[in-house]
């Protein structure tokens, strides 16, 4: 029984697979398109947009930088909303044509807590639809039932950096956060999840890298697998090579033997 663990609470983009550059990004700018809307989000330029969470916030935050003119339209928040909608099927169309694998160890991990007594969560600003999209595409028709919870999107007020979505996620599984632990990629991910109290694990991105990641309790270069292990870049551990629940266990100052 592993008591001091009872939930891993997930972030998506960035964290489970690599969805920004070559998925979300071509996502707006093929609805863009289709909206006949001349603009083009390059790799450097999304980079510089990422600090925005939040589809339609971010296209809101560009117009304003980039392009303030569009924003005297009448019924503004709904055409944003009508582009976004756009993105993403444009999103899912890509994920279901198995444009976008897991990143190393996140299938490992997600098979490992299913045989433990370990619950898994979701807690991501992205919208839901995306989310069963890339669980389904990349571990089956069945995976999205073995979350216990997800959230995701719209469901809170407040997008990551704030702690909405953990706070409703944690209050979901009934659990408190000193029992949880989560895992990001980003800055604005962590302030979140450390805003509401949970031990956190960082796996860096490609976007992600430079960024400030005070206050983590480790930061990795991915999940690891036993043949491919991880790299710590900071922090201290008693385990090497890959996460697991004993690695987990030692975060809440618990040691087991490996599995
Ligand atoms: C990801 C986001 C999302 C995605 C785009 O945050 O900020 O906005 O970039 O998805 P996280 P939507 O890593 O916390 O999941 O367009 O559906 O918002
Ligand atoms: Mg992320």
């Amino acid at each position: 029984m592993n008591s001091a663990v009872r939930a891993v609470l997930f972030d998506v983009d960035g964290t489970l697979a690599d969805t920004e550059r070559d998925g979300h990004r071509l996502a707006f700018n093929a609805a863009f398109e289709e909206f006949g809307l001349d603009w083009e989000w390059e790799v450097e330029l999304y980079g510089e947009l990422l600090a925005i969470t939040g589809g339609k916030e971010r296209i809101r935050h560009f117009m304003e930088n980039h392009a303030p003119a569009e924003l005297s339209r009448s019924g503004l928040d709904d055409w944003i909303a009508g582009l976004h909608k756009v993105k993403t099927k444009h999103y899912v169309n890509l994920l279901e044509d198995g444009g976008i694998p897991l990143r190393p160890g996140v299938a490992r991990l997600i098979h490992h807590l299913r045989d433990t007594n370990i619950k898994m969560a979701i807690a991501t600003t992205t919208t839901p639809e995306n989310v069963t999209a890339l669980l389904k595409s990349t571990l089956g028709e069945d995976s999205p039932g073995w979350f216990d919870v997800i959230g995701a999107g719209d469901i809170v007020p407040g997008k990551k950096p704030e702690p909405d979505i953990y706070h409703w996620v944690l209050d979901q599984l009934g659990l408190p956060a000193q029992q949880c632990v989560a895992i990001e990629d980003s800055e604005n991910g962590l302030r979140a999840s450390l805003a509401a109290g949970l031990d956190t694990i960082i796996t860096i991105s490609d976007y992600t890298r430079l960024q400030d990641f005070s206050g983590a309790a480790v930061v990795l270069s991915d999940l690891g697998e036993p043949a491919q292990p991880f790299t710590v870049l900071e922090g201290n551990l008693p385990f090497t090579g890959w996460v697991d629940s004993a690695l987990l266990l030692s975060l809440k100052g618990e040691y087991r033997e490996r599995p």
